[in-house]
């Protein structure tokens, strides 16, 4: 081996939205290092833990490589993909016979916005397979998000981000990008961003129940009881218009209904008062009032607010007052602001979607079938799915696809799913690794790894502070010859039609995929297949970026981007800041921006209801950690070292008055369920509050993953209650519900 040199690989990180570029330092077949990448024009040598380990999640020898089937036993076997493919339509067959495809659904999961292929065909699966509806994690994260940006701005990916590297006032709520490395805003090092704002004179203002590490790295922590952030925002509105601090500068004249529109607004929330709201949020009068001047009067300033906001009791109340927020005074769409991105290669995610076009709240199309929980953009609680499984009746769910997710472990009642996956009829997944959700499988896809696959982000690229392109190829060749992940997609569609997964025309379903994403920007496609020798997920890049803002058009702009021109930098192509282009991006029926949808201002009377309401005694909230990401880098040995990351974090107070002390191990018990984990103190979460982070639960019979087994965890989504949502979105609860806590036994 040593006599082989070392080949240094430029690679971009798939892992999150900070999009690092990294060196993989390869001798052989082997990953000897990883190290950061000084020279990628977009992450200048940023890195964190989690990029070291792509060398380590690929030799993992826990990761799937051929498909595998379950055997009578219960153990999974290893065959080629011609048996792998007989064996789906064995089994999804009659399912569709008997029950129709109604019975069929899929749940795809957080990866797949992150790789090359599945970010770009589930569409196919999704949309071509007959199957009514899925699930995913989008209502366990962002989808309040969503449902404001598709009623304001006529497009649920409209989402503003704020443009933190021209900011001076950088006002956070509910995110910790110390940990997350960024969410809904891809920009890298944003703790390098936050000191900064602070070194050219700014101020970075936290806002959050916990003094996380981005918190403690800000000028200004505020301390805010969970679940309160609407009443607190509304607040700082009132206060905007009291004071006569509404100057939405040149937004003003997209305002669909203009000046009168603000007057509305100012009616509505004129009972909102600070004084009103500081017993419920636990921040005193003069600090909100403080914080409204304080945007109003900086230039430069943005809000921004992330899942804290969105996985709570009013996420999509909370999330639209902080675009409101950003649009009143005047930081909206422009820079330094809250701003719309401008990918170079457009998002097939952000295609039109004909009945939702019009900007009117046609949500509650149809009920799930058991809880009756109205559909919000094609989405229910991700809750329901296990009850979908279990209730016998017509429309149950006798099938499921799960693509790159792990709800065993991510969905509230997760383990009601867990017992429920065993009673399908069908269960086929793509994914890498046997987890805690694929062990109940009937067949694994596996997908190829980080290293093994090319890559350049597709929907990262809509939440990111400046233009760019960026394109990795794969390091290393699969072992042997094996179909890409988008394949698999394209055959499990055409499985749900009822041809053979093998006999399924794969070369003539992507030409047309290509030609309908083509035409929708205004591209023939039939001509622009004619530059190609083959299909799949690289041709479809090569349309993104040719007919993207940047793009040479085919040759009509002989001077703009193509993949190949993209390929000669592998340093990456920096396009520049976010720019304003409110006009560009607004796609409401009239054109214009709805600024207080009825369908989102209609819940205030919630909120006023939650104002009368005491405050349970103990409420628990979530965390992330830098070196964990979801459910999934439990098995890197590297990132497994050092602390428990799996510990119950309590106010000392809150420990004393229980007489609990650091270490013990304690119970946790919600409406849903109980868990054991340890105690560890820290007076920086709000008395009154504890937290635990999610994706931990390891250790379950007929999983392969040896690693995450040694040091499991506990699954907190036990305790997550199903029936409690963000009543506008339909997104999970899984901050601020009612727990309580006692010394296990
Ligand atoms: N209580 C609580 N629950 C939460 C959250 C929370 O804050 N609190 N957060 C929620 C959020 S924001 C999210 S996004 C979800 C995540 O929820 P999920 O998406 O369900 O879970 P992950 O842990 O991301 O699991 C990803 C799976 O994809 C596989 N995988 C990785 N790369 C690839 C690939 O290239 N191809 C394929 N086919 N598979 C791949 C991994 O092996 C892993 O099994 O969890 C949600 N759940
Ligand atoms: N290292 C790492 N990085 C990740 C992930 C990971 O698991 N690990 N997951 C990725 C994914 S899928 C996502 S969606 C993003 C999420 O990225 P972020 O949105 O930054 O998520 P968190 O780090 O969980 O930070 C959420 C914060 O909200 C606070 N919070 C909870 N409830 C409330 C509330 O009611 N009000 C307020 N104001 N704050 C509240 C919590 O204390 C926490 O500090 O991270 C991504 N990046
Ligand atoms: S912050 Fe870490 S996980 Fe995220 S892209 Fe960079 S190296 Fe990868
Ligand atoms: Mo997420």
């Amino acid at each position: 081996m040593d006599e082989l040199p070392v080949i240094v690989h430029r690679r971009t990180c798939p892992l999150c939205e900070a999009m690092c570029g990294l060196n993989v330092h390869v001798r052989g077949d082997q990953v000897e290092r990883i190290t950061p990448d000084p020279d990628d024009v977009w992450s200048k040598g940023h890195i964190c833990p989690k990029g070291t380990t792509l060398g380590a999640l690929h030799h993992d020898p826990d990761r799937l490589r051929r498909p595998v089937v379950k055997q009578p036993d219960g153990s999974f076997k290893e065959v080629s993909y011609a048996e792998a493919y007989a064996r789906v339509d064995e089994l999804l067959g009659p399912v569709i016979a008997e029950h129709g495809i109604e019975a069929v659904t899929a749940y795809v999961g957080n990866p797949l916005a992150h790789a090359l292929d599945l970010s770009r065909y589930v569409g196919i699966l999704i949309g071509m397979s007959g199957i009514p509806m899925i699930y995913s994690p989008g209502v366990v994260d962002q989808w309040p998000k969503n449902v404001g940006a598709h009623l304001m701005y006529g497009g649920m990916w409209k989402i503003p981000v704020p443009d933190l590297q021209r900011t001076d006032l950088f006002v956070i709520m509910g995110a910790n990008p110390q940990a997350s490395q960024g969410s809904l805003l891809s920009c890298p090092d944003i703790m390098g961003e936050i000191g900064a704002i602070q070194k050219r004179g700014g101020r970075v203002v936290v806002v959050d129940p916990r003094r996380t590490g981005t918190a403690a790295k800000a000028s200004e922590w505020v301390p805010i009881v969970p679940g309160t952030d609407a009443a607190f925002l509304m607040a700082v509105v009132q206060v905007l218009f009291a004071e006569g601090l509404v100057n939405p500068g040149h937004v003003e004249q997209h305002l669909d209904g203009g000046q009168a529109s603000l007057d509305e607004l100012g009616v509505l929330v004129a009972s909102w008062t600070p004084e009103r709201v500081e017993e419920v949020t636990g921040v005193a009068a003069d600090r909100i009032r403080g914080l409204a001047r304080e945007l109003a009067g900086t230039e430069r300033a943005v809000l921004y607010g992330r899942i804290g906001l969105c996985n709570q009791e009013f996420g999509t109340l909370a999330s639209w007052l902080v675009d409101v927020v950003n649009i009143l005074t005047g930081h909206f769409d422009v820079e330094g602001g809250s701003m719309f991105p401008l990918p170079a290669a457009w998002t097939v995610s952000d295609l039109p979607m004909p009945e939702l076009e019009n900007g009117v709240p046609n949500f509650g199309r149809w009920r799930s079938r058991v809880r009756g929980a109205p559909e919000v953009l094609g989405h229910v609680p991700v809750s329901c799915l296990h009850e979908e499984i279990s209730t016998p009746g017509k429309g149950q769910i006798k099938a499921l696809f799960t693509v790159a997710g792990n709800p065993v472990l991510s969905s509230p009642e997760g383990d009601r799913l867990d017992s429920a996956l065993p009673g399908l009829d069908a269960m086929i997944s793509v994914d890498l690794w046997i987890n805690e959700t694929t062990r109940h499988a009937d067949v694994i896809f596996p997908g190829l790894s980080a290293l093994e696959s090319a890559h350049f982000d597709d929907m990262i690229w809509m939440f990111a502070v400046r233009s760019g392109a960026k394109f990795s190829p794969a390091v290393f060749d699969p072992v042997e010859e094996r179909p890409g992940e988008w394949e698999i997609l394209i055959r499990l569609a055409g499985a749900c039609l009822g041809t053979p997964m093998a006999d399924f025309d794969v070369v003539a379903i992507d030409d047309g995929f290509f030609d309908v994403l083509a035409m929708a920007h205004g591209v023939d496609g039939a001509a622009a297949r004619e530059h190609y020798t083959e299909g799949g997920p690289m041709r479809l890049l090569d349309l993104q970026i040719r007919s993207g803002p940047f793009g040479d058009r085919y040759g009509e702009n002989p001077d703009g981007l193509t993949l190949a021109k993209v390929q000669e930098h592998p340093e990456g192509i920096d396009l520049g800041p976010m720019r304003p282009r409110i006009a560009d991006v607004l796609d409401t029926a009239n054109g214009k921006l709805l600024l207080a949808p009825a369908y989102i201002t209609d819940d205030l009377t919630r909120l006023e209801e939650r104002m009368s309401r005491g405050r349970p005694e103990l409420v628990l909230i979530n965390r992330r950690h830098l070196r964990s990401n979801n459910s999934w880098l439990h098995n890197v040995p590297s990132l497994m070292k050092g602390s428990n990351q799996c510990t119950l974090l309590m106010n000392p107070t809150d420990a004393a008055s229980r007489g609990l002390s650091e270490g013990d191990l304690v119970r946790v018990t919600s409406e849903s369920g109980s868990i054991e984990l340890p105690l560890e103190l820290d007076d920086g979460i709000l008395a009154g509050v504890v937290s635990t982070p999610h994706g931990w639960g390891h250790g379950k019979d007929g999983a392969r993953l040896e690693v995450a087994a040694g040091r499991p965890g506990v699954n907190t989504n036990v305790l997550s209650p199903g029936r409690l949502v963000d009543a506008p979105s339909g997104n999970a609860m899984v901050n601020g519900f009612e727990v309580s806590v006692r010394a296990a036994t």
